[in-house]
């Protein structure tokens, strides 16, 4: 009798401590954690970071609990603050595109270098080969030098060019348009190279800006303009390609830290999942070079109902927009007028993230 007291007396410290443990491990979790990004839920962008928070939810079972924060909400539209806050743990979690961070992170302006993916025999494998390269493998230590934990890379999308007033072909059709960009220095350089007059402004002012007429137009990928409807302001779009914005999955690092070895692994499975889905979003419909693959990819998920525009062209068409196709020598005006916006930030991104950059993508040019 004494002994199977002590039995049980041993058994239920055993639980106590046991329950203990749980308590204390529960307790270092927060019931919720704040995903930042900039654009809408309809967008190829915001449905990859939606799939990423029901994605770790559903696999830790209800104890992962992170919300995405649509239109910027957590830098109050300050979207060039995004790193900032992350940093600082107001952030806990971001999808977010390398052009926002890049005025903390120089090398992430490394994606905005104009036309310089655009001009390899297919633009999609360059930016995976960059993304999954040597060039990728810099920018993630570069985030996390400065105070971020990377996950992995995701897409927007390559940036098109929409605006209210006439077909754009060659540069000298820029002369004068004002045109909404992000408000990072690069980009600023880059269409005053192209004659232009850019007016840095964030995302959550520029549909009212366009619809006021204070702006022409502005430079997106068409999967992010698209959903909000753009065309009801800007009849015209060039799809020049100009850039690849890829998007990063990322975490402020004392959050990380938080979690258990099984729940980190779980989050950035759940991240390389969702990115993978919202790459296929970003290129599925834009031309004959993205698409095909892609869809075949979201059809395996069960996701091809999400990407239900097959011919981006044609849609954008229907809507009454005029699209623009370039001819290789319109192109070549465009890729002239800013070698010298290249040149210009060599030093500043690093010479040789930019090479190892250029020699990822050789390594997969035939
Ligand atoms: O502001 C933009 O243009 C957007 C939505 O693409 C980014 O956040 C970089």
């Amino acid at each position: 009798m004494m002994k199977f007291g002590r039995c049980l007396l041993l058994a239920l410290a055993a639980v106590l401590v046991v329950s203990a443990a749980d308590v204390a491990s529960a307790a270092a979790y927060k019931d919720e954690y704040k995903l930042d990004l900039v654009p809408s839920s309809g967008t190829g962008w915001g449905m990859g970071a939606q799939y990423f928070t029901d994605l770790v939810r559903e696999r830790s079972g209800g104890k992962i609990n992170i919300k995405p924060y649509f239109n910027a909400q957590l830098t109050v539209g300050k979207q060039t603050n995004a790193f900032m806050l992350l940093r600082n743990g107001t952030i806990d979690f971001a999808c977010q595109s390398t052009i926002n961070y890049s005025p903390q992170v120089p090398e992430l302006n490394l994606f905005a270098l104009p036309f310089f993916m655009s001009g390899q025999p297919d633009r999609y494998k360059a930016l995976d080969a960059i993304t999954n390269g040597k060039a990728g493998k810099l920018i993630a230590k570069a985030i996390d030098d400065k105070g971020g934990k990377f996950l992995c890379f995701g897409e927007n999308g390559f940036r098109e060019l929409t605006n209210s007033k006439k077909e754009i072909r060659v540069p000298a059709d820029l002369q004068g348009l004002k045109l909404r960009v992000v408000g990072s220095q690069l980009f600023l350089d880059t269409f005053k190279a192209l004659g232009s007059n850019p007016v840095a402004m964030p995302w959550s002012d520029t549909m009212s800006a366009l619809q006021q007429g204070t702006i022409d137009g502005q430079e997106n990928p068409i999967n992010t303009f698209f959903p909000v409807k753009i065309y009801e302001f800007n009849k015209f779009v060039t799809n020049w390609h100009y850039m690849g914005d890829p998007t990063m999955f990322v975490v402020n690092p004392a959050v990380w830290k938080s979690f258990s070895a099984e729940d980190q692994e779980l989050i950035l499975k759940a991240a390389q999942d969702a990115a993978k889905y919202q790459i296929a979003l970003a290129r599925v419909g834009v031309d004959e070079v993205g698409g095909a693959a892609q869809l075949e990819f979201l059809k395996s998920i069960g996701k091809d109902g999400d990407a239900p525009i097959h011919d981006w062209n044609a849609e954008m068409a229907r809507v009454g927009m005029t699209v623009t196709n370039l001819t290789p020598e319109e192109t070549k005006q465009f890729v002239d007028l800013t070698a010298t916006v290249i040149d210009s930030w060599r030093d500043k991104i690093g010479a040789d993230l930019i090479k190892a950059a250029q020699e990822d993508m050789a390594a997969v040019a035939k």
